[in-house]
This record gives structure tokens, sequence and C-alpha cells, in this order.
């Protein structure tokens, strides 16, 4: 049975609209992987140090045959193909971050990969456009998603309006 997968997709660097569209279409032809949904475009202050460009955000959700690991290698390959340096520090702008959310209702915990990812219950960057593709979603913890907005004010994030995409 195919699992049902959200990715965080963000970028400050290189025209990141761009960016975010080209890393739908990348994800969209992974083999083992059917794109359900992107949600719109959000825009928001970096974390960190300020004296960068600010993100954009959007989060896709998809089907895939792939185990969580072998997801984790495509996107890794895609973000490396679309120029992000590994070596960038923690802080620093980023041409394309892609973030695996939830997958499924699994838990994983290895070197390589924590789901749910470790700081999406405090970010409205995630939280939001995530909302806008579920917003009936339950965390594989019990938490009802609704609950985690509430605690999560959508301040300084600004919808790009109009750009939700749904795919066959
Ligand atoms: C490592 N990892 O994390 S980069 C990788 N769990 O090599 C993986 N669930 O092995 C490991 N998904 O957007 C562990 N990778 C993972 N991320 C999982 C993917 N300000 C996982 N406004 C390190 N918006 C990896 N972003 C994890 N300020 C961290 C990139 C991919 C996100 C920086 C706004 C933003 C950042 C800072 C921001 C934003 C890095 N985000």
């Amino acid at each position: 049975m195919p699992e049902r997968c959200f990715i965080g997709l963000g970028s400050n660097q290189a025209d990141p609209a761009a960016q975010i569209e080209q890393a739908c279409d990348a994800i969209g032809q992974l083999p083992g992987v059917s794109l359900r949904a992107r949600s719109s475009l959000y825009s928001s202050a970096p974390l960190g140090p300020q004296d960068q460009p600010s993100y954009i955000n959007a989060v896709v959700m998809l089907d895939t045959e792939l185990e969580a690991e072998a997801l984790l290698d495509q996107l890794q390959a895609i973000e490396c193909q679309q120029g992000r340096t590994r070596k960038a520090e923690r802080w620093g702008p980023r041409t394309l971050d892609l973030d695996i959310l939830l997958f499924g209702n699994q838990v994983i915990d290895t070197p390589r990969l924590q789901v749910p990812h470790y700081h999406m219950h405090a970010r409205p960057f995630v939280l939001y456009p995530l909302a806008e593709l579920n917003a009936e979603l339950v965390m594989p913890n019990g938490s009802p998603l609704r609950d985690l907005l509430q605690a999560c004010p959508a301040t300084g994030i600004d919808t790009i309006a109009d750009s939700a995409r749904t795919y066959c």
C-alpha cells in the first residue's frame, strides 16, 4: 500500500518561487511517486540572522511506494541538482530545502531521518500550507493539526495568492 506523505519546500536564494516550482516538477517525476497537490506559496522572514532574503515555502502532498529513506535519497538528489551546497551554514541562505514532514502514520527515528519532522509543530510556514492540503490531519501521536495551528499564530507569513494546485 502506498503511503501518503507531505513534503515541506523552502528557498531564499536564486529566484525562490522558481526553485519551488522546479522542485515540485522534479518530485512529480520521481519513479514510485504520485504528486497529489501543492499548497499556495508563502513568504516569511528567515529564522536566525535577518540579513538574508525572505523565504518562500510550500508543502506538497504525494502518495509513494518508496520507503522513507529511499524517498529522502531522491529528495536530496533534487536538492543537489538545484545547487544546494551541503556545507551551507545552518542558518545561512538556502537554494532549496526539502523536508519530509509526515510519512503516512509512521514514526521514524534513524540517524538520517526523523519523522514527523522535529520542528514542524512550531513553524507557521509549515503548518499553514499543510492545513491548506488537509485541515483534518492528525499527527501520529494523535494531536490534531487543528490544535497545533491554534498554538501557532500566522504572524509574519503572507500567502502568495491563487497558487495552490491539484494534480490528477
Ligand atoms: C539533514 N533529516 O537532516 S538538512 C539531512 N530528518 O541530511 C537529513 N524529516 O539526513 C536530516 N526530512 O523554510 C532528518 N531531512 C529529516 N531542513 C526529515 C529531511 N526561515 C531530514 N521563513 C540536514 N522558512 C534537512 N528554513 C533538515 N530559516 C533541515 C533542510 C533539510 C530545513 C532552514 C523561513 C524556512 C531554514 C531556516 C527558514 C527556513 C532547514 N531549514
